[in-house]
């Protein structure tokens, strides 16, 4: 996942039946430029996880676009997706690269931490995601990151800056003027209120315009 401008991160809704938001999902990837997309259901059990993955895996090649496992390196690896993202309290580094394999993408959660960071891009990460930058109903975010933390990470390294949590149309801007090389949203896209396309639409249109 390299990106010369900002480009769009799409992470599932927290819960939906596969088939039905595999179309959702085809609308979405049709719109506009999506980088990636992230199948996050937290909770689920294997079983949905792998039937989600059968729905979506069409969708996004028929796109171009690489489907990323949230949490679970082991089902990455048995689904056949393309990377993994882990958190601070997933699996480790090494763990995650191992499964998915050298040309795998393998995301690092660092939070608002310079040093977790740093430490993820030195071990080898693909991208690490910082947040929350906004105020989130989807997730009990951990830490508040700020403006500032783009700004440095994008002046110093080249492994490229995932921002989230509680971004939109409207509040993007100023995310991709510091720097961040994609924007991860959940619900700033799937409750849009003109829906998904447009929001996937709106985004790319924002992006564009900025400096
Ligand atoms: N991680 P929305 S915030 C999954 O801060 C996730 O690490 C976050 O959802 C973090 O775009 C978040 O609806 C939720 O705010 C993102």
């Amino acid at each position: 996942m390299q990106a010369e401008t900002c480009r769009l991160y799409l992470i599932t809704p927290p819960a939906f039946e596969p088939r039905a938001f595999a179309g959702t999902l085809a609308a979405a990837l049709a719109a506009d430029d999506v980088a990636a997309v992230q199948l996050r259901l937290k909770g689920a059990d294997d079983d949905a996880v792998r039937r989600a993955v059968q729905a979506f895996r069409p969708v996004c090649d028929a796109h171009g676009v690489p489907l990323i496992m949230n949490d679970r390196p082991d089902l990455a690896r048995d689904t056949g997706c393309d990377g993994v993202h882990i958190g601070q309290e997933d699996a480790s580094y090494a763990e995650a690269r191992k499964a998915v394999g050298p040309q795998g993408i393998v995301g690092v959660t660092a939070h608002n931490s310079r040093h977790l960071a740093i430490e993820a891009a030195e071990q080898g990460a693909d991208y690490v995601a910082f947040g929350a930058f906004f105020p989130t109903g989807t997730k009990a975010a951990k830490t508040r990151a700020d403006l500032d933390l783009l700004e440095w990470w994008s002046e110093l390294m080249v492994v490229p800056a995932v921002a989230i949590g509680g971004i939109t149309v409207d509040n993007c801007r100023p995310l991709v003027e510091a720097g961040a090389d994609f924007l991860a949203v959940i619900s700033g896209v799937w409750d849009h209120p003109q829906g998904p396309a447009a929001a996937v639409k709106a985004f790319n249109e924002v992006i564009a315009g900025s400096a």
